[in-house]
């Protein structure tokens, strides 16, 4: 634990920063247009990763892709103990702590390998509150540092391989908190200076836009753009003409209704699904929970009349439910259902309509369905348990072959539905 000598506030000095990176596109014969990152999708916890590495080619790091995280964060004891990072801890009241909008100082840098050769006498650090499956909802401390980055591109309208950021602004925690070192840290996609987007787009003059298609794969990679790269869908298909809008902020969108098979799901309090004056209920999406968390009675409700329309006298199919499979409740035998090559598994559709009719999410088999083994499939939705504010939680295999494309400056989400339904998928 770092002791608190004292603490500051400052006016935000962000202007300093700014000059400091657009000093930086000067290094850049040709600046890219755009960066596209690979995001991997890991084989047992099955959330996505991505990657930045230390050197061109050399030391990745692998970040836990996170939609809603405030900065990208490093466990640099761990990755400082390979050899994989070399940075400057941020002094305080530097431009980078303003920058960071962190005004704790700490006068030695905690029990770990900071003291010895990094540490700086009064660094700055935060103590942020992370919400996530691993973490839990814990205080994080890390300290702000600087480094120098490169991020592999995958960008075909570029020939820049890797592209190098330099002092680029992270915290550099000191405990390890993923268990079995399933990745180095997090790499934060919210809405706040210090987060990817907005660190890219002040380096490179990017919007503050950014499109994620996750892969529904272990084996084969989705990708997140950032600025104007080329996205990498069928070059066949104009996916752009079908996304559909609704407003994006504070990382919260109003549903109006859900409907299985077309018909509303009633018999809850449709007030959970937008959210009220004291920020409670709505939706939101979150990359770090493996599947889509519904409040109790939304479950209830939702799962009641998917159940009858999959398996009731009317339905005509002959599907019988099995047991539970934990996390899941509602399990089914794969016997009698059909499998789509565009859709995944033939199932009751579930829209959820967001400002209007002609704005819905559609989930279809493919990502309303998870595959168990070759007999079983269960209803991939789970009940609430946390205290979180929202009613609905989009998890990744909700998202999985979807593109969502968010705009930070307007607050504005495209989405699309199920890519596969339009003959392409978010892997590569
Ligand atoms: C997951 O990937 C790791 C590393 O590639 C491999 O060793 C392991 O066998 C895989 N596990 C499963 C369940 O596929
Ligand atoms: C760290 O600080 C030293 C001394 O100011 C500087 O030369 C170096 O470029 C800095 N490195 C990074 C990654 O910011
Ligand atoms: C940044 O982008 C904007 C809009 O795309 C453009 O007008 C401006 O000239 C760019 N600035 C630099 C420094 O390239
Ligand atoms: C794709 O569709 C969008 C929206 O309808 C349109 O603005 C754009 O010009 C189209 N792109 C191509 C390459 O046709
Ligand atoms: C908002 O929703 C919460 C949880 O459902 C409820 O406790 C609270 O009273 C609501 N507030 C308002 C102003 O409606
Ligand atoms: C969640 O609810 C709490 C208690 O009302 C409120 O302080 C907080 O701002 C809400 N969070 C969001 C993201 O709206
Ligand atoms: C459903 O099962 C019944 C009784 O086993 C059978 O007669 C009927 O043909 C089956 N229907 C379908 C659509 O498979
Ligand atoms: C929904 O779309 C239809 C057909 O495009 C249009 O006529 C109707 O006005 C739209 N409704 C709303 C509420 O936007
Ligand atoms: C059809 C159905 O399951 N209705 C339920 C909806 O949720 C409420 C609250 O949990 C239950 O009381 C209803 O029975």
């Amino acid at each position: 634990m770092a002791s608190i000598t004292y603490t500051y506030s400052l006016p935000s000095l962000l202007f300093v920063f700014v000059s400091l990176h657009y000093a930086s596109i000067a290094a850049y014969s040709i600046p890219p247009k755009g960066i596209i990152l690979r995001v991997a999708k890991h084989n047992s916890t099955l959330l996505h990763y991505t990657q930045i590495h230390r050197e061109a080619g050399y030391s990745p790091l692998d970040l836990l892709v996170d939609l809603t995280y405030k900065s990208v964060y490093v466990e640099c004891a761990r990755t400082y103990n390979r050899n994989l990072l070399t940075f400057n801890i941020s002094r305080c009241g530097s431009p980078e702590c303003q920058f960071a909008n962190v005004d704790l100082c700490s006068e030695d840098c905690g029990p770990h390998v900071f003291r010895t050769e990094h540490c700086i006498k009064y660094s700055c650090f935060s103590a942020s509150p992370f919400h996530d499956l691993y973490l839990g909802n814990t205080f994080l401390l890390g300290w702000i540092t600087e480094a120098n980055f490169y991020f592999q591109s995958h960008d075909k309208s570029s020939s820049q391989k890797f592209v190098e950021i330099p002092r680029f602004i992270f915290t550099c925690a000191d405990d390890d908190y993923f268990p079995g070192g399933i990745v180095d840290g997090v790499a934060g996609l919210g809405k706040s200076p210090e987060a990817l987007p907005s660190q890219l787009a002040q380096t490179f003059n990017f919007s503050r836009k950014f499109s994620l298609c996750l892969s529904s794969s272990t084996k084969s990679k989705g990708w997140i753009s950032f600025g104007d790269a080329k996205i990498p869908l069928n070059p066949k298909v104009n996916v752009t003409k079908y996304l559909k809008y609704t407003p994006f902020a504070n990382s919260i969108i109003g549903v109006t209704s859900i409907e299985v098979n077309g018909k509303t799901v009633d018999g809850f309090n449709q007030e959970l699904l937008s959210i009220n004056d004291s920020g409670f209920g709505g939706m939101t999406i979150s990359t770090t929970k493996p599947y889509t968390i519904m409040e109790e009675s939304i479950y209830k409700n939702v799962t009641a009349l998917f159940m009858k329309e999959l398996t009731g006298n009317r339905a005509k199919k002959n599907v019988t439910r099995v047991a539970s499979v934990e996390p899941f409740e509602f399990c089914y035998s794969s016997k009698n259902i059909k499998t789509k090559k565009n859709l995944g598994p033939v199932v009751p559709q579930i829209d959820l309509v967001l400002q209007n009719k002609n704005i819905s999410w559609t989930i279809s088999g493919a990502n309303s369905m998870v595959k168990i083994d070759k007999q079983v499939m269960c209803l991939g939705f789970v009940r609430k348990t946390d205290g979180n504010n929202w009613s609905i939680e989009i998890g990744a295999h909700q998202i999985e072959d979807n593109l969502l494309q968010f705009d930070q400056d307007s607050s504005q989400l495209g989405f699309s539905s199920s890519l596969l339904a339009l003959n392409t998928a978010c892997a590569k």
